[in-house]
């Protein structure tokens, strides 16, 4: 299913979008600082297409709570270069042998599949690292105020990106794929409903709702303005997610610009498999509901209810 967008998202979108690109190309370091042979896999994997969702995100959180602001929301562009680089990281890292095994990803052959796997790690490491680097860097000066925003931002993504964020989501996924070994003869999670819901609010779930709350945070919005779209984006991941799952069984490679089908011939616990498409599409529905109330409670909108939207008639 895809869906008309409106011009006002359209234009924002494409220019949140620019900016992106723009500025990561410009945040990584190049070589001589970095080997060549690892800038190369970088930027192979990061500036190789993707819809940005996460960063357009975060701008759009920085907008709302800016009013339009410019010069705040020009605060939240590091951090929402390096939620890129770090979805970057997972995506290539999740492709690898040793996880979820693809050779396409963004319309490409994945990294290693380029590079190879060693490399295609490395690439990962990198991406990861840098973002972190890149947040306590940029932007700089600012005095004592943005030092602590900068602070807070960093806390707030590395607790999303790391063990009870996205990385305990991808072990426990796969745990439950029966790809883990138990050494102590324990058994794997059986996935129902709640664990299913459990893996994805930490897989994808968490970097979604650190998009916005980094944003937020970034351009200066007060605590309660922080904590509601952090609530907005929480219904909004698990809409991503139910989506994403839709798409696999719906949606054709050539469109995805990923292998797809992946999930039920793997046997993996997804939406469909679990509720249906129908029931799935209601749930999807439904979070996009709970994730416009969020922000109709804390009196935000700009462009948050129409991405929102968006993102749950996407087709890729
Ligand atoms: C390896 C630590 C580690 C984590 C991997 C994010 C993730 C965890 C795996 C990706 C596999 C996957 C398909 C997850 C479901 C949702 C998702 C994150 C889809 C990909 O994100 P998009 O649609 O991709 O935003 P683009 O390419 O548009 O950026």
């Amino acid at each position: 299913m895809s869906v008309g967008v409106s011009p006002d998202l359209a234009a924002f979108l494409a220019a949140a979008r620019d900016r992106v690109e723009t500025a990561l190309d410009t945040y990584l370091p190049r070589p001589p600082r970095a080997p060549a042979v690892l800038d190369a896999s970088m930027r192979y994997s990061l500036l190789g297409g993707g819809k940005r969702f996460r960063p357009v995100l975060a701008l759009a959180a920085a907008d709302a709570v800016a009013r339009g602001d410019e010069a705040r929301v020009a605060l939240a562009l590091p951090a929402a270069c390096a939620l890129e680089c770090i979805h970057t990281y997972s995506l290539i890292h999740d492709d690898l042998p040793a996880m979820d095994d693809d050779t396409l990803r963004r319309g490409r052959p994945t990294s290693h599949v380029v590079f190879g796997e060693g490399l295609a790690i490395l690439a990962g490491d990198g991406l990861l690292t840098e973002a972190f680097a890149l947040m306590a860097r940029e932007p700089q000066g600012g005095g004592a105020d943005l030092a602590a925003r900068k602070l807070d931002a960093i806390a707030v993504l590395a607790t999303a990106a790391g063990a009870i964020g996205m990385v305990g989501g991808q072990a426990i996924d796969l745990d439950g794929a029966g790809q883990v070994r138990h050494p102590d003869a324990t058994a794997p999670p059986v996935f129902d409903a709640a664990a299913l819901a459990d893996m994805h609010a930490r897989k994808t779930g968490a970097l979604i709702r650190a998009a916005a709350e980094v944003g937020a945070l970034m351009a200066g919005g007060s605590a309660d303005e922080i904590a509601a779209v952090a609530r907005y984006a929480t219904h909004l991941g698990l809409a991503f997610q139910i989506v994403d799952d839709i798409l696999d069984v719906e949606g054709e490679a050539a469109t995805l610009g990923k292998t797809a089908g992946k999930d039920a011939a793997a046997h993996k616990p997804t939406y469909p498999a679990l509720f249906g498409l129908e029931r799935s599409r209601a749930l999807a529905h439904e979070a996009l509901d709970a994730a416009l109330a969020a922000l109709a409670a804390a009196d935000l909108d700009r462009h948050l209810p129409a991405l929102a939207r968006w993102v749950v008639c996407r087709s890729s």
